[in-house]
């Protein structure tokens, strides 16, 4: 069994010009990993926690210097010179030595960043790559596959200019093809957005996803614009093509009422999910993600109930990636979908556990990356190794969106050799 011989972690710049961090580790077979770690910024309460300085003289109180000294010396400290067996030995270590229940004292971004980078060491001590070594961890799946892509090719929300509340407005070839053949097609459509943005004298400039991020646009405009960009590339809205939403709820609902520019009112939680269904009637949504806020437990149920056989309603802020709200939501069949963000929970293995419990409730999976990204592709192949319906990493644009692509399309040609 391999040794840890060195772990370190330095700062470095997520995609919003936000530090965060990069970890490194190194076995004594000569195997290392090298991880980073992203950043939401439409969050839930449920998540694990960062761990941010906090010190206004350093990027704006940012940094993470906190995170990294606790790797460099608290953890360091005790994992140098152990033998590492399993990635699930060092994180149940990890949350033994936090000791909170959100990981923030040692912060969740310092705890993921070592797990990530375990897994990646282990893998090369096991001559696998990444993706095979976590399906053969996880044991999720036999058949390997690229999952299906989701493409958020318009940024509204937290993400946006502001006049959108939705948050992603997503295009989704179908799986029919090959995973190339979706990317062709979502480039396309990508192009030709841009295009028709330009001929309505809308701004295209892009938002933190890598979406186009139009001013002066209501929610159905914004669904309108795709289905016209994929129209106009010959292909057929809802048959060849699917649209999809992240309505990312929790952002605007307040005091118990969801508050979006198409309505001149608020509504109470049954007038929104009336809304949510003539929108998907008009629409025929492949995915719904945060339709409701996170604590709408009924109105959940109650969506799920009426739109759930025909589009994935996906619980992401709900969820948060933590397996006691997947029981709770398992119970009260308040979603059929997980969205699956590791730094949401923390550790791969937690990850790797709440995927096995939402699949045991027959949902589909959806693995994601964040809105602060970094050019680490450790997602893309841990979709493929747990056997993921669909990945969403953002549009098919802007380097740290592509480098989770990228590896997709390594991934598919090994697969094929
Ligand atoms: C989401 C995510 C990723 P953030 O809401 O699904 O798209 O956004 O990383 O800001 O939470
Ligand atoms: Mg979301």
């Amino acid at each position: 069994m391999a040794k840890l011989t060195h772990l370190y972690a330095h700062e470095i710049l997520d995609s919003r010009s936000t530090p965060t961090l990069e970890a490194v580790v190194i076995l004594d077979d000569g195997s290392s990993g090298v991880a980073s770690v992203p950043s939401g910024s439409s969050t839930s309460e449920h998540e694990a926690k960062e761990l941010r300085d906090l010190d206004p003289n350093r990027y704006l109180g940012q940094g993470v210097l906190k995170a990294i000294s606790n790797i460099n010396s608290e953890i360091a400290t005790k994992l140098v010179g152990q033998p590492i067996d399993s990635v699930a030995s060092v994180d149940k270590f990890l949350i033994q030595l936090d000791a909170t229940p959100n990981k923030s004292r040692l912060g969740a971004n310092a705890i993921l960043s070592v797990s990530m980078a375990v897994t990646k060491a282990l893998a090369a001590s096991a001559k696998l790559p990444l993706y095979k070594y976590v399906a053969s961890i996880s044991g999720l799946t036999d058949q390997l596959f690229v999952p299906q892509p989701v493409f958020n090719m318009i940024n509204g929300g937290k993400h946006g200019a502001g006049n959108l509340d939705f948050q992603e407005f997503f295009v989704i070839p179908n799986n029919a093809h090959a995973f190339s053949a979706s990317l062709e097609t979502g480039s396309v459509i990508y192009h030709t957005i841009k295009k028709i943005l330009a001929r309505r004298g809308a701004i295209h400039s892009v938002g933190d996803e890598g979406g186009f991020a139009p001013n002066l646009f209501t929610n159905l405009d914004a669904l309108e614009v795709l289905s016209e960009s994929i129209s106009e590339t010959n292909h057929k809205v809802g048959v060849d093509v699917e649209l999809g939403l992240d309505v990312a709820a929790n952002s605007f609902y307040k005091d118990g009422r969801y508050i979006i520019k198409d309505r001149s009112s608020p509504m109470e939680s049954s007038e929104f999910i009336d809304y949510l269904r003539d929108l998907n009637g008009q629409y025929h949504l492949r995915i719904l993600e945060d339709g409701l806020y996170e604590e709408d437990w009924k109105g959940w149920a109650t969506l799920t109930a009426e739109l759930g056989q025909t589009t994935s309603i996906v619980g992401d802020d709900l969820l948060a990636t933590n397996p006691a709200l997947v029981k709770t939501a398992m119970e009260q069949k308040a979603c059929n979908a997980a969205l699956i963000k590791p730094n949401q929970i923390g550790t791969i293995s937690e990850t790797i556990e709440v995927v096995k419990l939402s699949r045991q409730a027959g949902w589909k999976i959806m693995v994601s990356h964040r809105s602060g990204e970094t050019n680490d592709s450790f997602i893309a192949d841990f979709a493929v190794g747990v056997g993921a319906d669909y990945v969403k990493f953002g549009a098919p644009a802007r380097g740290e969106r592509v480098a989770k692509y990228n590896r997709l399309l390594g991934i598919e040609t090994e697969l094929k050799q």
